[in-house]
């Protein structure tokens, strides 16, 4: 899904966004008509989920873009069956869009330098290809042998190398050290996520010997970075020179349809609460058990093999960190006393205080279940976040922001990242 709820006190934001997305639209090719057939992936606005159960129901069988609350519309893209279904459940859904011809307009044609089909559209060529990033990573490795090594967790399904950089004094000795691990590019079509991981590799090897926070917390931790843990769903969604949209891995499902969401993947409360789709088309699609991904494997196997005190997982977007759980509502439960609930409020709010976002429980919008942080924090009991990046609403193309931004929000969260590896220890 796009899954983008949005934090409380946002209302007009919201409906600027939406409003933004309707003019895009109208923009575009496509005029609508008095009666507009219903496209492939129409952008619509619903309206009668006044509840968390009603917004966990629609969330779980369309592609949510715009969470709303307290009763206020939520934004979804949604095939015509997809429609057909929600209105039979007495939901109100009016169309506002056609998400295909958004994409098109904010591709705006094949890349200049394109190297081949999978490279960013004209103009977002600051970010990085799976090539690229491949490249960027063993570079940053070589040019730091001392502190940094490139080494692989697993591979994806189509069998792209999925690398993880380690980052620390004494790089090649498993020292007795705090690890910490972040990770990024889960859904497909954040590729801002990826550049945050990559930014944080070159920070803390670039930085080494100069900058002094960074030279204090490479030889006081052991820094893992994973980042990109869905290399099969980003190159796909960049494919042809025009964004895609696409959120989860390449894996075909025994009905014909394509792709797992790896974040409802885990092997933690694995589609215990509504909070995932059991439907294979389904954006939100569980899998067909735990860790059946490849992906989702790879980065549980090398988990496992750690003594992980803090993660963040990196996603856009909404300007939001999050912490466990998302499968349930309540804020103390099983595997959550009071005590750790107030630590992961206290210091996710720290963080926010550095970068602007909202900060809040995973599940105070809707249900999620078998999502990476859950699983972190239930199995292995790392302090672990999910962190929402820019923009703070919008649309598909909130997916899309121009490479200009990767510079100002990704060293935005630099003091955020440095309080996460403070609490490690
Ligand atoms: O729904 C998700 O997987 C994440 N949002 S996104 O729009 N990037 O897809 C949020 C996951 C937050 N963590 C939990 N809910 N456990
Ligand atoms: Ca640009
Ligand atoms: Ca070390
Ligand atoms: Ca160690
Ligand atoms: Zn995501």
């Amino acid at each position: 899904m796009f899954t983008k709820r949005r934090a409380i006190g946002v209302v007009t934001a919201a409906a600027a966004a939406a409003l933004l997305v309707v003019t895009a639209w109208s923009a575009g090719a496509q005029e609508p008509t008095a009666a507009p057939a219903a496209p492939d992936r129409g952008y619509y606005t619903l309206t009668g989920a006044d509840t968390v159960a009603k917004r966990t129901q629609v969330i779980s069988s369309a592609d949510v873009l715009q969470e709303g609350h307290d009763g206020g519309p939520m934004e979804l893209v949604a095939s015509p069956e997809q429609v057909e279904k929600l209105r039979a459940q007495g939901f109100t859904l009016e169309l506002t869009g056609d998400v295909d011809a958004i994409l098109a307009k904010r591709s705006g044609g094949p890349s200049t330098n394109d190297v081949g089909a999978a490279d960013f559209p004209a103009g977002d060529e600051g970010f990085h290809t799976y090539d690229e990033l491949v490249a960027e990573v063993t570079a940053a490795a070589t040019d730091h042998a001392a502190i940094a090594q490139k080494g692989s967790i697993g591979s994806s399904f189509e069998g792209r190398d999925l690398p993880v950089v380690k980052i620390s004094d004494n790089v090649a000795t498993d020292e007795d050290e705090p690890e910490v691990l972040f990770t990024c590019n889960m859904h497909a079509r954040e590729h801002l996520t990826t550049e945050m991981c990559l930014h944080i590799i070159q920070r803390f090897t670039d930085g080494y010997g100069t900058d002094q926070t960074v030279t204090g917390f490479v030889d006081s931790r052991e820094i893992y970075v994973i980042p990109t843990q869905n290399p099969d769903g980003s190159e796909f969604d960049i494919s042809g020179g025009e964004y895609q949209g696409w959120r989860k891995n390449r894996q075909p499902n025994s009905d014909g349809s394509v792709g797992t969401d790896i974040n409802r993947n885990f092997a933690y409360k694995w589609g215990c609460c509504g909070g995932s789709d059991d439907n294979p088309s389904g954006e939100t699609y569980r899998g067909a058990s735990a860790a059946s991904a490849p992906e989702t494997a790879a980065v549980q196997a090398f988990a496992d093999g750690r003594q992980f005190k803090a993660h963040i997982d990196f996603h856009t977007f909404s300007e939001l960190v999050l912490w466990p759980f998302g499968f349930t509502e309540d804020d103390v439960t099983e595997g959550m006393t009071q005590e750790q609930r107030d630590r992961f409020a206290n210091i996710g709010e720290q963080m926010a205080a550095t970068n602007g976002y909202t900060p809040e429980q995973a599940s105070d919008l809707y249900i999620t279940d078998g999502s990476i942080d859950d699983w972190m924090w239930g199995t292995h009991g790392a302090l672990s976040y999910t962190f929402e990046m820019f923009p703070s609403s919008g649309g598909i193309d909130g997916f899309y922001p121009p490479d200009e931004e990767i510079g100002p929000q990704t060293t935005r969260n630099d003091a955020a990242v440095d309080i996460l590896l403070t609490n490690a220890g």
